[in-house]
């Protein structure tokens, strides 16, 4: 029954069904359904095989918009539930975003939500952020911890300007910067001087865990 569940979730991110995507995740919620099973074994897969789809020419821009919208509308339902009944003690304070020139918001927010729920206050500044940007943000919060989300090939260079940017601010060696997104990898992190790089949300946690401990 919850196989079926999590293929027809992921089915509605395939056919970009917003209202579907929602209502198959509340009743995942009523039949008690982990709601991290409902993204990793329904949502996730749904993502991309739409990406895939793009990836060969059988799906258009548009596709990706609405395969994104039914993500974002199911994750909106399943979200409050991975937050509920977590203790509340602030681990540490993060600012988070999607750097500039990139617009993908579902992996930097679903990060944001496990943050959230394992007890870090997040400071979310959303997408297409320039450096200047993760810096005020910093200023602002008192963060000790700064998470860059890039998805795009060409906007990856920029997770090197939010840390040039925190050096030249004098605040480099006070924040740990980690980083992550679909193009990102541990040798790219190392090259920019990143303090560490994150394949998903619940590794993302594990490391700021470990970057704010040491
Ligand atoms: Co775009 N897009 N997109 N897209 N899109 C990709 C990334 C792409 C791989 C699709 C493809 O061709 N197969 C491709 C990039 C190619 C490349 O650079 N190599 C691509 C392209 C080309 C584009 C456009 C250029 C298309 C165009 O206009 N012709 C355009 C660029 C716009 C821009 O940003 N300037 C574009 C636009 C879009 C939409 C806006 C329409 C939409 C996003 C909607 C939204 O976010 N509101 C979209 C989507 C949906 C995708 C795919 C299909 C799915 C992305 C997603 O949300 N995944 C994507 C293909 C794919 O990745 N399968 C694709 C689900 C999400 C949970 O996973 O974001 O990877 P992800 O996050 C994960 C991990 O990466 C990690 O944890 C998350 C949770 O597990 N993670 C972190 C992410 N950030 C982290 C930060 C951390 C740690 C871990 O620490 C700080």
């Amino acid at each position: 029954m919850s196989d079926e569940l999590y293929d027809k979730l992921c089915q509605s991110v395939v056919d970009g069904e917003p209202e579907e995507a929602a209502e198959l995740a509340q009743m995942a919620l009523d039949q008690g359904l982990d709601p991290l099973d409902c993204i990793n074994r329904g949502l996730t897969p749904g993502i991309d095989r739409v990406g895939e789809l793009f990836a060969t020419g059988d799906y258009y821009l548009p596709d990706l918009i609405i395969g994104g919208d039914a993500m974002k509308a199911a994750l909106a339902v399943l979200e409050p539930a991975l937050t509920q009944g977590r203790e509340r003690q602030i681990v540490a304070r993060v600012v988070l975003g999607t750097v500039q020139g990139d617009l993908h918001e579902i992996g930097k927010t679903l990060v944001g939500t496990m943050l959230t729920a394992n007890g870090f206050q997040v400071t979310d500044i959303g997408v297409d952020k320039p450096a200047s940007e993760f810096v005020a943000a910093v200023k602002d919060s008192g963060s000790t911890l700064v998470g860059a989300s890039a998805l795009l090939t060409t906007t990856m260079l920029h997770q090197q300007d939010v840390i040039e940017a925190l050096k030249e601010a004098g605040l480099r060696d006070k924040v740990k910067v980690m980083v992550g997104g679909a193009p990102i990898t541990e040798t790219w992190a190392d090259k920019i001087g990143a303090d560490g790089y994150a394949e998903d949300a619940i590794s993302a946690v594990a490391l700021a865990k470990k970057l704010v401990s040491g």
